[in-house]
């Protein structure tokens, strides 16, 4: 099926309280996700993947230690990200629902290390990627981290959480300090509710 840009579920200026301003938001939708559905559509044109859909192509074209070559796997699989994404921020003052702390607790220990946590593997991913809390296929919470566009679907997890730590995400707000913009994210800008509902249908 071919890809569509969908609209922003809020204003782009409304995640610039919680750190994440008007100006990131016109280029990281309008420009970098608007890139991959069109370099994607491209690529799928003509091919077996044409009228598969999104889920199915991201899986079908993953391949483990080659996603660098991988063109239709890449945009597909970016384009994936970045619509769980915007849904996962929202406008601040967004608490996080009693049922998904417990489980962050269990699993963690504390939602303080379970963000300690979340950052490191942000900050730690060297180069592109993602930082993600996912249900592993066990039922397990994780924290994990991705390469370029590689994301919990190739290994059979339920996103719960992803933050895209590609410069392009924080350059323009927090310059080079991706710890930085990791903590803020966290602080400020994830929409909890949409974690929790996430949780609940995995
Ligand atoms: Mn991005």
């Amino acid at each position: 099926m071919a890809f569509e840009l969908p609209d922003l579920p809020y204003a782009h200026d409304a995640l610039a309280a919680g750190g994440m301003s008007e100006e990131t938001m016109k280029y990281h939708h309008d420009l970098h996700h608007a890139a991959y559905v069109t370099n994607g559509n491209n690529l799928i044109k003509g091919t077996e993947w044409e009228d598969k859909s999104l889920e199915d192509i991201i899986r079908g074209t993953y391949e483990a230690g080659a996603v660098a070559q991988n063109g239709i796997f890449n945009n597909a699989s970016q384009h994936w990200n970045h619509m769980q994404f915007w849904e996962m921020m929202g406008p601040k003052g967004r608490a996080m629902p009693s049922e998904l702390e417990a489980r962050i607790v269990d699993a963690f220990g504390s939602v303080d290390e379970f963000k300690a946590q979340f950052s490191a593997a942000g900050a730690g991913q060297f180069g592109s990627g993602w930082a993600w809390l996912v249900v592993d296929t066990d039922g397990t919470l994780k924290v994990t981290k991705t390469e370029n566009g590689v994301n919990p679907l190739c290994f059979n997890q339920t996103a719960l959480l992803g933050c895209d730590v590609w410069e392009h995400s924080y350059y323009i707000d927090f310059r080079n300090a991706r710890p930085k913009y990791l903590s803020n994210f966290l602080d400020n800008l994830v929409n909890w509710e949409n974690v929790a509902e996430r949780l609940s249908n995995a």
